[in-house]
């Protein structure tokens, strides 16, 4: 009779047999005898993934006066006393407009392939629609030629919360289709000028932000409260804006340019990975986000939304749901913090978990750690709406970021959300999670909206008063994921 040897004891005689044969390495080779050390060829990303960094226009720019630029609602309500920390403004930021090449380079020593930045609306037409700044372009015509030259695709966002001021003054901005319009032939105007070159367009960044935060809460850019009806209308034309928006760049684009979204979709996990609470996270990722990328992805909004609203659901046309959910062709999903889901057996089928008062967070108060969000959010996107291209077009997060008395700041705590983070998104490209590339927000500090400079979100550390940009650790960290095309 063989005489079983336990896979404990096997392990234990082989590994005394590598180090023996090995004895001058210092890292023991992986084999079979150390199941407990994962071998890191399975926290590899997928051959081609596309790593990158991102961006904003109001939130690095600042040359916020030159070459004809008009003020957008971002200017008047960041100069309005008491709406940011220390009163903060955009008027300088990074002064990445006079510096981009210099950012380039912090790109390309990184080893990014892949850059997303966003364009200013106020700076191509300064009224928002009408007559065209020709000096607005030539800012980005040179930005993405500087990128390329240096090897790294331009993947560009028409709108990430810069609307011109004059479209609100005339016409109350996303509250009115004017601006949907407005917007979607601003879209088709910049396609048609840089879709030689940059071959990814977003239409719009996070509207569940930009239209929360700023017509219903108040706190950001313009500043409303709106009740409810105007509310939900003005998430209405937000919609319809991107959907116009996608039909003018494919109206005048080149042939192959690709058009998606960056949506900051709520990220529903499952409490535990069970089929019922997994179910339930499913069901929550639609209606959760059923004014925004729901509607988009299925042409109409779910009965639960409408019901939910009632009386206050917003006025919409056939054809407006059709315009809403003109074919795109990739999802982007701005990833930070996760929603825990439950399942409960009444209606809707789902209870969002609240987070106890103990959850870990980033230095934002809003930013609670939650890796799986990389892991759901992207395959919640595959699996109800069968999307087969997904970026993730922001992840990363805030840190206190004091550099040490050798000018370095070792910002571990960036290091180990990000590590964590990136765990899980390998994991859902590991499962067949369709998700071609991930753009780590940000490349560098810069206005954090109502946060002011106060919160600092960068892989380099901006020194506002000499414009000093400087790698910090995660940086170092970022570099490596990228080079090693791994989880490091
Ligand atoms: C993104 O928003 C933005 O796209 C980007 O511009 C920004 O710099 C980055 O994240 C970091 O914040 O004050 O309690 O109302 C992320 C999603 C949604 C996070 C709104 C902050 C405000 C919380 N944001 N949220 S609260």
């Amino acid at each position: 009779m063989t005489k079983k040897i336990s896979r404990r004891t096997f392990a234990k005689v082989a590994a005394t047999a590598t180090i023996a044969s090995t004895a001058s390495t210092a890292l023991t080779p992986i084999t079979e005898a150390e199941p407990f050390m994962q071998a890191t060829s399975t926290r590899q990303f997928p051959k081609d993934f596309l790593w990158g960094s991102a961006t904003a226009s109001y939130q690095v720019e600042g040359a916020a006066k030159e070459d004809g630029r008009a003020p957008s609602i971002w200017d008047t309500f960041s100069h309005t006393p008491g709406k940011t920390v220390d009163n903060a403004t955009g008027d300088v930021a990074d002064d990445h407009y006079h510096r981009y090449k210099e950012d380039v380079q912090l790109m390309k020593s990184l080893g990014v392939k892949s850059y997303r930045f966003s364009i200013a609306w106020p700076r191509v037409f300064p009224n928002g629609d009408g007559s065209p700044n020709p000096k607005g372009l030539d800012f980005y015509n040179k930005l993405v030629d500087e990128l390329l030259a240096n090897g790294i695709q331009p993947f560009a966002t028409l709108y990430h919360w810069d609307l011109p001021q004059s479209l609100q003054d005339r016409v109350g901005g996303w509250e009115s289709r004017d601006t949907s319009k407005a917007f979607g032939d601003y879209a088709g105007y910049v396609a048609e000028r840089l879709s030689d070159r940059v071959k990814h367009f977003f239409t719009i960044n996070e509207f569940g932000a930009f239209v929360e935060l700023g017509y219903r809460i108040g706190i950001h850019a313009p500043g409303l409260k709106l009740p409810a009806g105007r509310f939900n209308q003005t998430r209405h034309h937000a919609v319809l804006g991107h959907g116009l928006a996608v039909q003018a760049i494919r109206a005048k684009a080149k042939p192959g340019t690709k058009v998606g979204l960056a949506e900051n979709m709520n990220i529903a996990c499952p409490v535990i990975e069970t089929a019922e609470h997994i179910d339930a996270a499913q069901k929550a990722a639609r209606e959760l986000n059923a004014p925004y990328m729901t509607v988009i992805q299925e042409g109409k909004y779910t009965d639960w939304y409408l019901k939910s609203v009632g009386a206050d659901a917003p006025k919409f046309t056939p054809e407006d749901l059709k315009i809403i959910s003109s074919p795109i062709d990739f999802a982007g999903i701005n990833i930070y913090t996760p929603t825990y889901i439950r399942a409960i057996s009444a209606e809707p089928g789902f209870a969002v978990v609240a987070p106890p008062k103990s959850y870990p967070h980033m230095a934002s108060f809003w930013l609670n750690i939650g890796p799986e969000a990389l892991y759901w959010g992207p395959r919640h996107v595959a699996k109800l709406w069968n999307v087969k291209e997904i970026y993730i077009t922001e992840n990363g997060c805030s840190s206190s970021d004091i550099p040490a008395p050798d000018g370095l700041v070792y910002d571990t705590d960036r290091v180990m959300y990000l590590r964590n983070y990136l765990s899980q998104l390998q994991r859902a490209t590991a499962d067949g999670v369709p998700v071609k590339g991930y753009f780590l927000w940000s490349l560098m500090d810069n206005f954090e909206w109502a946060d002011g400079y106060t919160n600092r979100f960068g892989l380099h550390y901006v020194d506002y008063a000499t414009q000093k940009r400087t790698p910090k650790l995660s940086a170092q960290f970022y570099k490596e994921v990228i080079a090693r095309n791994a989880v490091v």
